[in-house]
């Protein structure tokens, strides 16, 4: 699993799989009625052929967009917000970074969703037979037709295309660049990890250090309490006494590996999603909990009043539940693996977890494994993670990497041989491990932002922003207005 957008990750223990910066699952009450009263971002249909690579199939489907002519200059460019691993938040035509950009250049905004995510459905249904149609190259292929057919029927065919995405959306802005250097002109790619690797270890040791930067004995806590969690599970007599202290739906029953790893990486958790996060300005997305930061759970680890560290790790998840008002934990891998293999896009999977652990299994990787000594947490080693490919899709260890080798083949991995790509990264967000962290040419910059998580540039800027945030969102401006110059 990896990281991703807290209410999904809890609610159904995906506790990581979503790098997602653009598509939180909820809406917060204002935001709908926001949209609900302004009415002006409705979506739109765009006919996309099902299979780019295969030109005697001519099967189409409805891929979902939003459209923002406010800002659009005669003569401006145009903006496209490329869609990631789960529905696209239509909050983002309102709000974000990118539309003071637009502002300021005149441009034309456009968000396309992308396949299988959302309301996009290319297929009937989510089987692993249909889930070959969707790939990030498949995506591209999507995005560059978009691009052609769009500029064609509004023309823009002379206008120059800047393509915006964070997380995974960021490396398929990245790759848009790379790949069809012709139909876009630069782009934003915000904490991108362009390599892709079956096991990404240092995501924990990211982690790790980012509760040290609060506080040297937090992450040594957290150790503590994990250990000890991962050392009662050997003991059945304490199930009981876990099932209450972590308020779990039914009686702990730990009858596997993977039942032990899948209730250690739950409550892990807890602290990966506070980490990505930490301290951005999601809430206008709809985020809710945004005020649970890594000070507060540092906090609570340190309150010697709640007892032992494992109780205070208990008091960590009470917190989470509390927060996002679910009733009890649902430690249960077989309900997990039953939802994850639901095909139906009612399915309790389909908001996205389905399709991003495929896409872990045939492109990624990116598991999030103890297996490092500098991280905090016990027992989901790399194995546990690899399995759930074969659990949920029969995909094998083998296949598995011979698929991360042939993804970093076709992009090239760091070595991207492009330009006008600005690569924004944020110190304590720990995805920066995997993505651009220096500037590989004077035309391929990567913009460092101290002390900030998982997409913080791209989020509406606020009063309390870190100084070097506010430099890094003029920064990264100044280098889209200088190329659009080119
Ligand atoms: C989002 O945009 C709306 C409409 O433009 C504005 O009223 C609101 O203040 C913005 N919210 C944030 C957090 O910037
Ligand atoms: C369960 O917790 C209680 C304290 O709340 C303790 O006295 C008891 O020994 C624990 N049982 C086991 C089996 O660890
Ligand atoms: C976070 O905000 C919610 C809602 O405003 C509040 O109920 C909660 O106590 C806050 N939690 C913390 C840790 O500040
Ligand atoms: C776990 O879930 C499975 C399937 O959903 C169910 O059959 C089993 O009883 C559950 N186990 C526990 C301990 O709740
Ligand atoms: C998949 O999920 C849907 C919606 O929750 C449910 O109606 C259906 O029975 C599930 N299918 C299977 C095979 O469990
Ligand atoms: C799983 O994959 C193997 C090898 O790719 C194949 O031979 C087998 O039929 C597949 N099993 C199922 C249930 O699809
Ligand atoms: C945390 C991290 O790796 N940040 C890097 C982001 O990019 C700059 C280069 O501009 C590096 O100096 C930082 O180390």
């Amino acid at each position: 699993l990896s990281l991703g957008c807290w209410p999904f990750s809890l609610s159904f223990s995906f506790s990581s799989v979503f790098s997602g910066c653009l598509f939180s699952l909820f809406f917060a009450p204002s935001i709908v009625a926001a949209l609900g009263t302004i009415v002006v971002f409705d979506e739109q249909w765009f006919i996309q052929k099902l299979d780019h690579f295969n030109g005697a199939d001519i099967r189409v489907w409805k891929q979902r967009y939003f459209i923002n002519e406010a800002f659009y200059r005669p003569g401006g460019p145009v903006f496209l917000m490329i869609g990631g691993e789960g529905p696209a938040n239509p909050g983002w035509m309102l709000n974000g970074t990118w539309l003071i950009y637009a502002e300021k250049l005149g441009a034309l905004c456009l968000m396309l969703e992308h396949r299988f995510y959302g309301k996009s459905h290319p297929t009937v249904d989510l089987s692993t037979d249909n889930l070959r149609f969707l790939s990030s190259r498949q995506a591209l292929a999507d995005l560059a037709h978009f691009r052609t057919v769009i500029a064609e029927s509004r023309g823009l065919t002379n206008r120059k295309w800047v393509a915006f995405g964070g997380s995974y959306p960021g490396s398929l802005a990245a790759w848009f660049r790379l790949k069809y250097p012709h139909l876009v002109h630069a782009s934003a790619a915000t904490s991108a990890p362009v390599y892709a690797t079956v096991n990404f270890p240092e995501y924990l040791e990211v982690v790790w250090r980012s509760l040290a930067s609060e506080n040297a004995e937090c992450p040594l806590l957290v150790k503590k309490a994990s250990d000890t969690v991962a050392e009662l599970l050997k003991d059945p007599k304490t199930y009981d006494n876990i099932t209450k202290d972590f308020n779990l739906c039914s009686k702990l029953q730990i009858q596997t590996e993977t039942d032990a790893a899948y209730f250690l990486e739950t409550l892990a958790g807890n602290f990966m999603d506070v980490v990505q996060y930490n301290e951005d300005n999601r809430g206008f997305e709809g985020a809710v909990g945004t005020n649970i930061t890594i000070k507060v759970l540092c906090g609570v680890m340190a309150d010697t009043s709640l007892g032992d560290p494992y109780y205070r790790y208990a008091a960590v998840a009470h917190l989470m539940m509390d927060t996002f008002s679910i009733k009890c934990l649902d430690a249960n891998f077989s309900t997990y693996l039953r939802d994850m293999t639901n095909t139906s896009w009612e399915g309790p999977a389909a908001g996205g977890g389905r399709q991003w652990v495929y896409q872990t299994c045939t492109e990624f990787g990116f598991y999030q494994s103890t297996d490092s000594p500098n991280q905090p947490f016990t027992g989901f080693p790399l194995p546990y993670h690899v399995k759930q490919c074969a659990d949920f899709y029969n995909i094998s260890a083998e296949q598995l990497a011979e698929a991360v080798a042939q993804t970093n083949e076709y992009y090239g991995g760091y070595n991207i041989r492009s330009s006008r790509i600005v690569f924004p990264n944020g110190s304590i967000d720990p995805w920066h491990a995997l993505g651009i962290t220096k500037d590989i040419t004077s035309d391929l910059p990567a913009v460092f932002i101290k002390g900030t998580a998982h997409c913080a540039n791209m989020y509406p800027a606020r009063g309390e922003d870190l100084p070097q945030l506010t430099l890094a969102r003029d920064h990264i401006f100044l280098r889209l207005q200088q190329w659009l110059k080119q």
